[in-house]
């Protein structure tokens, strides 16, 4: 077993093996292929989990007892980064899917109008992030699975709606809906020390400024929030503030953006590499090709901190925008 799994990791693994019913083997192994490391070492790990999740998928459909409910709280991944949306009912989280994705959803002047996940693709410049719209947040009305819906998620879009009179009652009550389900909203990443606790970065999104009262209420909402987590307003109706909330996603997963380049040939700028903030020349070199990391001895490098064309050592960190030249033995 590669030595560098997580504690995310193990803790899913746990999971999986106190599983007692096929519905909660599978959300377990769902849950570990979201959460286990991609890199060379767990690629034999990860066609095993993906070999169980088809053959146990497949056994519950037949079976035809619990593979409808079993189905749909997960959404394939698909883009460079997946976000939830998640808030009170009729706050806006469907217009909000329509707003910044090309996806199809409904919606409606009435509370509990969506009832089962729905993703959608977001662009920002150059990369496509997913976002899933959900059913709302609500005491005693939230859906068990929501939490497995946040969970595989790589980070949360809060949404408040500005259009309410008690804003920071409906903040807390979102948040306390989330921790039910022992998610933890964060601003940055990293373990949670309680058993069974993950961590999702987050963001809190005041949705429906255009609303009548609603500026005073940012303002409440700002001095309550903090520093805890980025705060940003839209409306859907004005269309403001949606770029803002598209750039604000794109660090929340704290993406990172690598062009390549052969020798003595302009950059190629159409199409990045797309890392996480940490990762090195050699993470880069395993997505340009899979041979290339075993055969990387040195990369020159065009961008933050570096004079053009410098040498760097496969450990080297990038940096959103720079421009790699792989060399190979
Ligand atoms: N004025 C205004 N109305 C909005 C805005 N966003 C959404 N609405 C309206 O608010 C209502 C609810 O919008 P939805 O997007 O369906 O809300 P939802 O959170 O998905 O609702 P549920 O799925 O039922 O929880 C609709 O009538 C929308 O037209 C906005 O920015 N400004
Ligand atoms: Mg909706």
């Amino acid at each position: 077993m590669p030595a560098n799994l997580t504690p995310e990791y193990l803790q899913a693994e746990k999971a999986f093996k106190e599983a007692q019913t096929s519905e909660e083997k599978l959300e377990a192994l769902r849950h570990m292929m979201a959460v286990i490391p991609k890199h060379k070492g767990t690629e034999k790990m990860r066609a095993d989990i993906k070999t169980r999740i088809s053959k146990l998928t497949e056994a519950i459909q037949k079976s035809g007892k619990t593979g409808r409910r079993a189905m749909i709280d997960h959404v394939e991944r698909e883009g460079c980064g997946q976000i939830t949306i998640l808030g009170a009912p009729n706050s806006g989280k469907s217009s909000v899917l329509a707003a910044l994705t090309n996806a199809n959803t409904e919606i409606a002047p009435y509370p509990f109008s969506t009832q089962h996940p729905i993703p959608g693709m977001m662009s920002y410049e150059d990369v496509q992030i997913q976002l899933i719209d959900t059913p709302p947040l609500a005491e005693s009305m939230t859906p068990t699975w929501l939490s497995n819906t946040a969970r595989n998620a790589d980070g949360i879009l809060l949404l408040v709606n500005l259009a309410e009179a008690d804003i920071l009652s409906q903040a807390e009550m979102l948040l306390n809906e989330i921790r039910k389900g022992k998610v933890e909203p964060v601003r940055e990443d990293g373990e949670d020390e309680r058993v069974g606790w993950f961590r999702r970065p987050t963001i809190i999104v005041g949705a429906q400024v255009d609303q009548a009262g609603a500026l005073s209420r940012v303002r409440e909402l700002r001095a309550w929030v903090g520093d805890r987590f980025p705060v940003v307003i839209l409306s859907t109706a004005t269309g403001e503030g949606l770029n803002s909330v598209r750039r604000e996603l794109f660090q929340l997963l704290r993406l990172v953006r690598v062009y390549s380049k052969m020798p003595q040939k302009p950059p190629d700028l159409t199409k990045p590499f797309v890392v996480k903030q940490g990762d090195t020349v050699l993470d880069v070199a395993r997505l340009v090709h899979k041979d290339f990391a075993e055969n990387l001895t040195f990369a020159k490098i065009w961008g933050e901190g570096k004079y053009d064309g410098q040498r760097v050592k496969t450990d080297h960190a990038v940096h959103d925008g720079d421009v790699l030249e792989l060399h190979l033995k």
